[in-house]
């Protein structure tokens, strides 16, 4: 039976969600969400953002052979935050994690005392790790890089707030040619106006995925009401050896809170994916998500799925002042 109000969404959840939770570990934790996702000696790999009664937060693994069941919790692996780095000062948090040759790329926020800003660090097996240092200072978050170069540059999505209020909260770009010195920044994704899902402010879910019509990418937006915000999630397409062209991006979301574990918690009405894995059928793709910034869950849906959906419900250029940027500048 279909309930009132169910909407159409294109991801299926799975039935055993939340997937792990807070009582999952052996001692006090006050939530787990926000998991970076990748494939991992044969089976899948979170990295669970896992934020103890400090408030503070670490980063944790959990491993699953199918991606769904059986999650075994791996203390012994993850990112600890470094108390002598004024840059974690303040913990750890929300990581997406690119594969680069036999590498993992972890970019993460880094909470300091001056703010949350992006950080890089990389591992081969999540125990031992080379922090690569700050790749954008603060406020920056929501980022991660894309697997390959142009142009000899690496890319980096991130997602700067700008320190005076009703300018919105973009989604940018930068280059680097060795991931350390960041350049050539410029909005990627401007965030809309008005009554528009995805105004005001936006940010980037997992790591840009390539597929035969460019490099997909989901964002999340953040919508304002009178009982707080609504986290939802949307679709763009960026050309494959350019990732500054914007070549689609859908005029409505494909993901929001619904279940009552999206809905209740520490702050209800949020889904935030950092991770999603395209299986090795090259159609099935699984979305990693933290509810409710309380539990980690997951959602299926297909990749045909996906870009049927972007090239059947485009961003009318007329109803932002232009598809991608158009919303920048006075009100
Ligand atoms: O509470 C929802 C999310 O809020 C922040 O995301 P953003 O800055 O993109 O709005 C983050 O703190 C995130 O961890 C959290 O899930």
């Amino acid at each position: 039976m279909t309930r009132i109000n169910e909407p159409r969404e294109l991801f299926t959840r799975f039935n055993g969600n939340p997937i792990i939770c807070a009582s999952d570990f052996p001692h006090t934790v006050n939530a787990v969400f926000n998991p970076g996702a990748t494939e991992f000696e044969g089976g899948t790999l979170l990295l669970l953002r896992v934020e103890d009664r400090t408030g503070l937060s670490s980063l944790v693994v959990a491993t699953s052979e199918n991606g769904l069941t059986d999650w075994n919790i791996d203390q012994t692996r993850g990112l600890t935050p470094d108390a002598d780095l004024v840059e974690e000062q303040w913990g750890v948090e929300d990581p997406r994690i690119t594969r680069i040759g036999d590498e993992y790329y972890v970019v993460y926020v880094g909470y300091s005392a001056f703010g949350p800003l992006v950080s890089l660090t990389k591992t081969r097996d999540f125990v031992n790790w080379e922090r690569c240092g700050v790749l954008q200072p603060p406020e920056d978050k929501d980022a991660a890089l894309f697997p390959t170069t142009f142009d000899d540059r690496w890319a980096l999505i991130h997602r700067p707030v700008p320190n005076m209020p009703g300018l919105g909260t973009h989604m940018w770009l930068s280059y680097s040619p060795d991931l350390t010195y960041w350049g050539e920044a410029q909005v990627l994704i401007a965030a809309q106006r008005g009554s528009h899902w995805d105004a005001n402010k936006i940010g980037l879910g997992p790591p840009p995925l390539l597929t035969k019509d460019g490099w997909l990418i989901c964002y999340h937006a953040v919508r304002t009401t009178a009982s707080g915000s609504i986290y939802r999630v949307g679709l763009a397409m960026l050309d494959r050896d350019d990732p500054s062209t914007v070549i689609a991006r859908s005029n409505e979301w494909i993901f929001g809170p619904r279940e009552p574990y999206e809905q209740t918690g520490d702050v209800p009405g949020v889904v935030f994916p950092c991770g999603w894995i395209l299986r090795d059928d090259g159609d099935t793709v699984h979305i990693y998500y933290g509810a409710a910034d309380t539990v980690v869950c997951v959602a299926e849906t297909s990749l045909a799925t996906l870009l049927d959906h972007l090239e059947q419900h485009p961003c009318k250029p007329e109803s932002a002042g232009g598809p991608l940027m158009g919303t920048i500048g006075p009100p």
